[in-house]
């Protein structure tokens, strides 16, 4: 054995471990490749990638807390209290390890193979890619009794590593401020982070971490500060997503395993809605396109709970066929499983695709959910009774659904009479505007441009799905309109849903409603079907909010449309000298109060219009606030839009 092998297998790091693999200089070149993208998400992604490096520490057993801070400069501070990165003389590369982490590509994590690294974000690209796209980086190792320190500006060392102290702790502190030749965005979102960090501590059970905003200080001179800590992980974070709903059971279930390898993490349970919620991840990264461990999910729990519940014979008089979806109907879990070379693939490289992982979760979960049956009676009868009820209600749509079609036979692309299609056939170019109420789709039709603009006029609120059992939202007249003037079908079944997007005719669906009270209701009730029904149109970007002036502002001969209340204070400012008795202000109460040239020129013209594009930020938090708006329950949807704006993550 070579000593380099000899270290890697006792599990000693050693600088030779470290392989050169990439230099910097692609990074800075291509940044999107390796980030994804330079404005908000890239900007934030880089925070992951150095907390990642500390989650592989805890995950290696040695850190307990890890620290985030937005400076005043909108640079940001990572300190963990593990090892420390090593900064002994590498010899191959000529410089400390520590070097080699921040100025070579998948250095970081890869060398120390007796460890087990399984964390790594999403492009899983490590440290060094946040340095090269960084302005400034510091690195602070408290190692050894000594605190070293080394600064880069671009992914280059102002000089080597510097001693800089003595120290009985141990640790890193990386501080790094994104170029702003590189990203668009630069300015941190703490909502963005702490959510993050939030679904980090129900990922990571017992690890600390803490989010510190120090740009906007408090008249005490304190800063905005939380901390996240889950004491039992996924089971507290089911609990978190589903706290507005009632349980069917008292307490999730809760696993925690390991199949052929596999670490393994689930906690589920049941409430009373219609909805699945499974979230899933690998190495903490959020799989928002499912894969192998998601199939394994369902097929074991399929299997078992159709076992138990044939064994019980609670199916004996039961005529229905039980399909896969009804047994996640009001189910809501999350699954976690840690994969050492995990393969993603799909679109957004959330899939993975590593087929061994089926049979581990299937195996886990079976086994689990078997003993869970077994040793809970009451619950499982109440988890048996729920599917057979999903199933009963399955078959009445599907019986609903064929009369439908029987009665309006698809003559033509037999489309919704109330539907002004747009000429175009390419549904990249074909817009369709989803307007509430008859008078403004009036308005919309003359206005429009009927090359590509399609107007489907609304009569005032769909049916709100969150309460509606499915048969009775698939038969709703308004919703019916909008499926069909989408070109879709919403099936109940995994392929369909998968199909479906294939035949969408329009890939800008856009809500023009009244900028009042109303208006976002119904912005709200149709976003809830979307979120429901047809997630993936979300997920694509294809769904669009319009924002219809507020106000049009005069004064002599200038005229101006403003869109919010800034806008109409600049105004007021540039030319009535702040004076607002100067302005002549007309009020927009709804699109009603436009004409046809009006509402096309300030809301649907492209050049002119402002359209927000609907997307979830995070599911999970996304289903909350949905359950939250839509839901039974008053008082936390009073308190939510008490104290925010419409769409706090759904960043409409
Ligand atoms: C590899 C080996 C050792 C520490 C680390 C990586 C390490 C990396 C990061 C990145 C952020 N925080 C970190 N903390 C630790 C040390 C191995 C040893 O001491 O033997």
């Amino acid at each position: 054995m070579s000593e380099e092998e000899k270290k890697s297998a006792s599990g000693n790091y050693s600088a030779q471990n470290i392989q050169v693999l990439e230099g910097l200089e692609a990074v800075r070149k291509r940044p999107a490749m390796y980030i994804g993208d330079v404005s908000e998400k890239g900007l934030h992604h880089l925070v992951y990638e150095v907390v990642d490096n500390s989650i592989d520490e805890a995950l290696a057993g040695y850190c307990t807390e890890i620290n985030v801070i937005i400076n005043e400069d909108n640079s940001i501070t990572v300190k963990d209290n593990g090892r420390g990165i090593p900064v002994d003389f590498h010899a191959k590369e000529k410089k400390s390890a520590l070097e080699v982490v921040l100025t070579v590509l998948h250095a970081g994590g890869k060398f120390d193979k007796g460890t087990y690294k399984v964390s790594g974000g999403l492009h899983g690209v490590g440290v060094s890619c946040v340095n090269a796209l960084s302005i400034y980086l510091k690195a602070e190792i408290y190692r050894n009794g000594k605190i070293y320190v080394q600064e880069y500006s671009k992914g280059k060392p102002y000089s080597d590593v510097q001693i800089e102290g003595e120290t009985n702790e141990t640790g890193t502190i990386v501080t790094f401020k994104p170029d702003d030749t590189i990203f668009t965005v630069l300015e941190y979102r703490y909502d963005t982070l702490a959510t993050r960090l939030r679904e980090l501590a129900f990922l990571n059970a017992g690890l600390t971490l803490t989010l510190t905003d120090k740009r906007n200080p408090r008249e005490d001179g304190s800063f905005r500060t939380e901390r996240f800590f889950s004491e039992t992980g996924l089971e507290e974070f089911v609990i978190y997503i589903d706290k507005n709903k009632d349980s069917l059971i008292q307490d999730p279930i809760h696993i925690i395993t390991e199949k052929n390898g596999v670490p393994i993490e689930i906690a589920m349970t049941y409430n009373d809605t219609y909805n699945e919620n499974i979230f899933s991840y690998v190495n903490n990264i959020n799989t928002i396109e499912g894969g192998t461990h998601l199939t394994g999910f369902r097929r074991g729990l399929s299997r078992t709970l159709k076992k138990y519940a044939e064994d019980s014979k609670m199916l004996e008089k039961v005529k229905v066929e039980i399909s896969g979806d009804d047994f996640r109907e009001g189910l809501t879990a999350v699954l976690s499983v840690k994969v050492a070379e995990p393969q993603f693939e799909g679109q957004t490289k959330t899939k993975l695709g590593n087929s061994e992982v089926i049979g581990a979760v299937d195996q886990a979960i079976g086994e689990a959910l078997k003993y869970y049956l077994e040793e809970h009676p009451r619950e499982a009868k109440l988890i048996v009774e729920k599917v057979i009820l999903a199933a009963t209600a399955r078959q009445a749509a599907r019986k609903a659904r064929e009369m439908v079609q029987r009665k309006s036979p698809l003559s033509g692309a037999g489309l919704p009479g109330k539907l002004a299609d747009c000429s175009s056939k390419d549904p990249e170019v074909s817009e369709i505007f989803l307007v509430e109420g008859d008078s403004a789709g009036g308005t919309a039709k003359q206005g429009r441009n009927r090359i590509f603009q399609a107007i489907l006029p609304l009569r005032g609120k769909i049916l709100n799905v969150e309460k509606a059992m499915p048969h009775k939202v698939l038969e709703s007249e308004e919703i019916k309109n909008i499926y069909t003037a989408l070109g879709v079908t919403i099936g109940t079944d995994e392929d369909t849903k998968e199909l479906n997007i294939a035949k969408l005719r329009y890939h800008k669906i856009i809500l023009m409603t009244d900028a009042d009270v109303d208006g976002s209701h119904i912005d709200t009730l149709i976003l809830t079907f979307f979120f429901r029904y047809m997630r993936v149109l979300i997920e694509k970007g294809y769904v669009y909010i319009a924002t219809p002036p507020l106000y049009l502002c005069k004064k002599g001969k200038v005229e101006e449309y403003c869109y919010n209340e800034q806008q109409r204070r600049n105004f007021i400012d540039q030319y009535g000298d702040g004076n607002e008795n100067a302005i002549h202000t007309q009020r927009y109460k709804g699109l009603g109060e436009m004409n046809a040239e009006q509402l096309w020129h300030t809301t649907m013209e492209p050049e002119n219009r402002l359209l927000k594009q609907v997307t979830i930020e995070n599911a999970a938090d996304a289903d909350i606030i949905f359950t939250m708006l839509m839901g039974e329950e008053v008082a936390p949807r009073r308190e939510f839009i008490e104290e925010n704006a419409t769409y706090a993550n759904i960043d409409a």
